[in-house]
């Protein structure tokens, strides 16, 4: 089966995304994520531009030996640019290869290793109070899981809570916003929105919260044991994690379990983690991480040291990143949990798609391929709108800090 023909397709159905479509000989068409917030047009430039002069006339069923070429034969390897077109490239061949076996994707990953799909849901509040409200909210939408974040007392925009009532979109103006930081009374605040919340739900729901790369190992290790009484699921992205031994100093201190990844781009930015079982959730993504082919390999890698998936699911990541990793969560035998933040309904008639939510699990669907499709007619009247991330500054002096 031959590439006949490839496009970008990029658009802004409330937010922008980035989507390939491979065509081939045969008819089969194959569909695969390529957004990345905040630097759409430069991976949809590395595809029209770099890729996919490459893949016209390749075999689609090729799907090992095309990503070794783009991996390799780029010879600039890595970063989430390249890694990003090339998951878009091999999600497409994934999805290509199941319609032609008239199976959905999880079949050819080995089948499903469970029935449903846990994920979890988010809880923004502008304020404690706030907060507990929308951990309760989710609980009446059948969550089961719900990652809780909230404003800090003192701070102008923190991450994680929207401005007004719409749902947290972070890319949120044509130049960077700035928002203001202090870890001191982020740390005096933690402890109590999480008392809040256990007082409000009880010991049962399983609680998350994403520190977003803001704090020193120390500080990391600190928030950690303050957090030990709440039973946390996970504590995600407590420090950056370029230097992956700085995870050495928060193990030591603290029990509450560690996630990382979803800025990871291949199984280099992890395997010191994963080896030595510095974390115990790995949030590396189809869209992000080299497609199903490359989080297969950081999969495998986790399963050997006891860390499960985790998978990042924002609104960032396009509904063809949604259906594909549910068909890789319904397989991989060391999963943990899916993120489910919702699309809004235009995103989700841009894509239609055969997963679906119910009572606290996903199900990928049973159609052959992942499942997700693109009206690009109805695409096209949401042209791409330029819309980066915040930037953090350090409230007291203005430093630049990790967003
Ligand atoms: C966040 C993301 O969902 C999460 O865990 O870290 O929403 C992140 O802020 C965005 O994906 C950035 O584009
Ligand atoms: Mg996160």
């Amino acid at each position: 089966m031959k590439i006949t023909n490839a496009k970008v397709i990029v658009c802004c159905p409330g937010r922008n995304f980035v989507t390939l479509k491979i065509e081939t000989d045969e008819g089969l068409t194959g569909l695969g994520d390529a957004s990345l917030n905040g630097r759409e047009l430069a991976v949809a430039s590395y595809l029209n531009d770099h890729v996919l002069p490459m893949l016209i006339g390749r075999d689609a069923h090729r799907i090992e030996d095309t990503w070794q070429l783009l991996y390799r034969g780029a010879y600039w390897r890595r970063g989430p640019v390249t890694m990003s077109a090339i998951a878009a490239v091999d999600t497409a061949l994934w999805d290509i290869k199941a319609k032609a076996a008239n199976l959905p994707l999880y079949q050819l990953l080995g089948g499903a290793s469970r029935e449903r799909v846990l994920v979890y849901a988010h809880a923004n509040g502008r304020d404690i109070g706030h907060a507990v409200e929308e951990v309760q909210r989710k609980v009446a939408l059948g969550y089961r899981a719900v990652r809780v974040q909230s404003g800090v007392p003192g701070l102008e925009k923190v991450y994680g809570v929207a401005r007004g009532n719409g749902p947290y979109e972070p890319a949120d103006g044509a130049l960077p916003s700035e928002e203001d930081w202090d870890s001191a009374k982020y740390l005096r605040h933690a402890p109590k929105l999480f008392d809040a919340v256990r007082q409000a739900v009880g010991d049962e729901l399983q609680l998350l919260h994403d520190v977003h790369h803001r704090l020193t190992p120390i500080e990391a290790a600190r928030l950690g044991q303050d957090l030990e009484p709440h039973r946390l699921f996970w504590m995600e992205d407590p420090t950056p994690a370029e230097a992956q031994e700085a995870f050495r100093l928060i193990r030591r201190h603290t029990t509450t379990p560690l996630a990382v990844g979803e800025i990871f781009n291949t199984i280099w930015d992890c395997k010191t983690l994963i080896e030595e079982q510095l974390i115990d959730y790995i949030r590396t993504t189809v869209v992000h991480a080299g497609g199903i082919t490359h989080l297969r390999r950081i999969a495998d890698l986790a399963a050997l040291h006891q860390v499960r998936t985790g998978c990042h699911g924002a609104t960032d990541l396009s509904p063809v990143c949604m259906g594909a990793a549910l068909h890789f969560d319904l397989s991989v035998p060391n999963f943990g949990i899916q993120e489910h933040m919702p699309h809004n309904a235009l995103t989700d008639e841009v894509f239609p798609h055969a997963y679906s939510f119910h009572e606290g699990f996903m199900h990928p669907g049973e159609v052959p391929g992942h499942g997700v499709t693109i009206d690009e007619a109805l695409a096209a009247k949401y042209p791409y709108q330029r819309a980066y991330l915040p930037v953090n500054r350090l409230q007291h002096d203005g430093t630049l800090w990790n967003w």
